[in-house]
């Protein structure tokens, strides 16, 4: 039997930019409190989870809410984000990555989503790509958010793969460390200077393919090694 290879795909920032739309929520819900909150702020919150980034955003703010008042403003934002992301169509999905998820299912190797959003299979749905996937893994089956590598780790695992088969995309470095720390190969996508530690970083996936990924399998690294204290 052929060994089965497994490519598991962060969402945000990899097979859609629902950075903006996170952006405008969280920026609505900012000035509603009373301050202003930048996109280059909004950069501290990619790949982090909801509860964490409305921490950040108070942070910022220099406000303090009760664990009560944090669940409610959370709600809020989530609430408008939601109907952003509910006008969204697979026009939406970044170049190269219908192709290359094509590609993957036509040469037989397994496909995985493993994000940090509990609305990533509304997106998916939203972009008409669920089917594609064979397992979702996204923040209501997890506990632990990146960098630890449990949303990594599960997607292998619920596949029966083991994780040396296994190439995460991904577009955030507290990702690239959960991907490290699983034992898994990483490709970073975006700018090279903000993807540390990634086995191999591409702008995009247009000119990225499935030999591409065989071969970076194949590599032997010593994968501890890349990763941070
Ligand atoms: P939600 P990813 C992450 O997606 C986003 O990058 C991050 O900004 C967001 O806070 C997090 O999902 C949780 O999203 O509020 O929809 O549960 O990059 O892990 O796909
Ligand atoms: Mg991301």
């Amino acid at each position: 039997m052929d060994i089965l290879h497994l490519a598991i795909f962060d969402l945000d920032g990899v097979i859609v930019d629902t950075a903006k739309y996170h952006y405008l929520a969280w920026k609505r819900l900012a000035e509603e409190l009373g301050f202003q909150f930048t996109p280059a702020a909004n950069e501290r919150l990619k790949g982090v989870s909801r509860q964490r980034s409305l921490e950040i955003l108070l942070e910022i703010g220099g406000l303090r809410k009760t664990e009560e008042e944090r669940i409610q403003l959370a709600e809020k934002k989530n609430t408008w984000y939601v109907e952003y992301i509910l006008q969204m169509d697979k026009s939406e999905i970044l170049p190269g990555v219908l192709p290359f998820l094509q590609e993957l299912k036509d040469r037989g190797i397994k496909i995985a989503l493993g994000s940090a959003s509990k609305n990533a299979r509304t997106i998916l749905d939203r972009l008409e790509i669920t089917e594609l996937f064979d397992v979702i893994v996204d923040g209501n089956l997890v506990s632990q958010a990146k960098p630890d590598p449990e949303v990594f780790l599960l997607g292998a695992e619920l596949l029966g793969i083991p994780p040396r088969s296994a190439v995460v995309f991904e577009d955030a470095q507290a990702g690239i460390e959960a991907a490290l720390r699983a034992g898994m190969k990483v490709v970073g996508v975006g700018d090279p200077s903000l993807l540390r530690n990634a086995h191999h970083v591409i702008p995009g996936f247009a000119s990225f393919k499935v030999e591409d990924l065989l071969r970076l399998l194949e590599a032997a690294a010593p994968l501890e090694a890349h990763v941070n204290p």
